[in-house]
């Protein structure tokens, strides 16, 4: 075994979250170091380069909080920000905090294995070092591991093959050539209008209609932004008190949609569509939860999918039936209408499946198929969301089974920060918080300062660990679980629910509703760390 290094704390990941926790750690003067896989910083932001690759949270809210000055200084171009720029923001904070010397990039954590004696967790990476560590933070990412489809003959393809979330630094050159793009989740909705710019022929191969509601994005007015900032603590605060961590200047009303008349309603929608983006869902308090308020705002936007594209057979294939909002929404730019250029085909692979990928390109159908030619093949077909990440490492809590062992029937952690058998490990926007259901930044920023006050506090009081009861868990997973219950996000295939995952068992991982959550982390905490048990 190489010499290990021994730290107080390893981070895993040089994100928004493992930047902050290094940023946080250091300054409890914790000897902290960070492992990342990529060649830089930005996770998310540094892997998701294809074209249109955007936020779907307005850029003055999807940005650190923790710093005054930096929230001040820093200038957002654009309502919604795009990868490019958010790379830049994050690269900025790296270099203002100077973070990047306490990481290790190109290098990818493989093992941890808990030792009950030292007691500390020994971490290894595939570049051979070797970490001893009292803190282990996992802040690998919700939708960091990419799913390869199972699509037989995949490699026999002669042409280029490009994954959405591994898109190539050096942008690739489609000018021309004959793409096909197979999904119709977010990073086909941002990329398809763009690659239909430059391809010559486009084809989309759509298993499942989307629903997408327009960004309507636009330059920031400088004036808008500095209102904004004039008022950030306040707008911040309003914030967290939201279900989703974000949209305190969207303009609201609490109301159910039965409540009010059909006209009412129709223009309520219209406003909010008119506001754009994932604000949409919350037009109404009960859209994702009462089936039949949930069909009115279904069938709102599937009119406006008609109202895109002019030939009906092709709007008609384009439109979702399922609920909306059970997949995540998409928050487009044109995607519906880039189906109206004469070069760009939409294959509907739900009726007519892919049966395989063959050197010169997709064939469709099976005895009598057809054979799409391509030059470039595009997959946009999702992630191994919140567990992916954390079952590629083989993590070995207390009495030496893994993590993924531990999880093989879902994932069970206690609030979403611990897991019971695993002492001293954080997963900071785990499953069992609300996470991708929140505003990341947010959500992340809440996970890492209680991490940071749990570990001053731990030093404080002359305590070295702190493991999740199993009993509490087990109460969480269940009250996880039942929240979704109520709600309209189980009925769908979801990567919620891990259903875009051969195999992967169906649980729904996130927790709906942050300020509850914040509100029951802090209650835990104030109750002696309730829950769980500090040696
Ligand atoms: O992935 P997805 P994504 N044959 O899982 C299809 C975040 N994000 O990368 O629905 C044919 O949503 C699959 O079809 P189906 C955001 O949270 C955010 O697009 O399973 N098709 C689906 O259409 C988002 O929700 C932003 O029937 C196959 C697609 O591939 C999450 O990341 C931008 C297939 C996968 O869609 C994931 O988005 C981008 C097969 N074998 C992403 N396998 C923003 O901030 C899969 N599909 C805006």
């Amino acid at each position: 075994m190489p010499a290990s290094r021994s730290v107080d704390m390893l981070v895993v990941g040089a994100g928004f979250a493992g930047l902050y926790m290094v940023h946080r750690a250091r300054g409890l003067g914790l000897d902290v170091e960070g492992v990342e896989a990529g060649d830089g910083v930005g996770g998310t932001w540094y892997w998701n380069r294809y074209p249109g690759a955007r936020c779907d949270v307005e850029s003055l809210e999807y940005s650190y909080s923790f710093d005054e000055d930096l929230q001040q200084e820093w200038e957002w171009t654009e309502r919604y920000a795009t990868q490019p720029e958010i790379l830049r923001y994050i690269e900025h904070v790296a270099d203002r905090f100077d973070l990047r010397r306490s990481f290790r990039f190109g290098t990818r954590v493989t093992t941890a294995t808990w030792s009950e004696s030292a007691p500390r967790w020994t971490v290894e990476t595939d570049a051979g070092d070797a970490y001893e560590a009292r803190f282990l933070v996992m802040a690998t990412g919700c939708l960091s591991m990419p799913i390869d489809p199972q699509i037989p003959g995949l490699e026999t393809f002669a042409g280029e093959i490009l994954h959405t979330s591994r898109w190539p630094h050096a942008e690739p050159d489609l000018v021309g050539k004959r793409v096909g793009v197979v999904g119709t989740g977010s990073s086909a909705v941002q990329s398809i209008p763009l690659i239909a710019e430059r391809a010559a022929a486009l084809t989309v191969f759509q298993r499942t209609p989307t629903y997408a509601v327009p960004a309507h994005n636009h330059s920031l007015d400088p004036e808008e932004q500095a209102a904004v900032k004039a008022r950030y603590p306040e707008l911040r605060a309003e914030a967290r008190q939201m279900a989703i961590a974000t949209g305190s200047r969207v303009p609201r009303i609490d109301a159910s949609t039965f409540e009010v008349d059909e006209q009412t309603r129709h223009q309520r929608f219209e406003q909010a569509w008119q506001w754009g983006g994932l604000p949409f869902l919350g037009a109404f308090n009960d859209l994702i939860i009462d089936p039949a308020a949930n069909e009115t705002a279904a069938e709102f936007v599937r009119a406006k999918i008609r109202e895109q594209v002019s030939d009906p057979e092709v709007a008609a294939r384009l439109t979702p039936r399922q609920v909306i909002g059970c997949k995540r929404l998409c928050v487009d730019s044109g995607y519906y209408a880039t189906f109206d250029q004469p070069h760009v085909r939409l294959v509907d692979v739900g009726a007519t499946p892919i049966d395989s990928v063959t050197p010169a390109g997709v064939r469709v159908g099976s005895d009598d198929g057809e054979d799409i030619e391509l030059d470039v093949l595009v997959l946009a077909t999702g992630f191994d969301a919140m567990t992916g990440a954390l079952d590629r490492i083989d993590i070995r809590g207390r009495d030496g089974a893994t993590l993924r062992e531990r999880w093989a029937a879902g994932p069970q952690t206690y609030l979403g920060l611990g897991v019971h058998g695993f002492p001293n490990l954080f997963t900071v926007t785990g499953p069992g918080s609300p996470s991708v259901l929140a505003n990341m930044v947010v959500a992340i920023e809440h996970h890492v300062d209680w991490i940071t006050d749990t570990v001053a506090h731990l030093d404080g009081t002359g305590r070295t660990t702190i493991e999740a009861e199993r009993e509490a868990q087990e109460e969480w997973v269940a009250y996880v679980n039942d929240v979704a219950s109520y709600t309209l996000f189980p009925t769908c295939g979801s990567w919620y629910l891990g259903a875009n995952v051969p195999g992967k068992p169906r649980v729904f991982m996130p927790l709906i509703g942050f300020p509850g959550y914040v509100q029951q982390v802090s209650d835990v905490t104030a109750d002696a760390y309730r829950g769980f048990t500090l040696t």
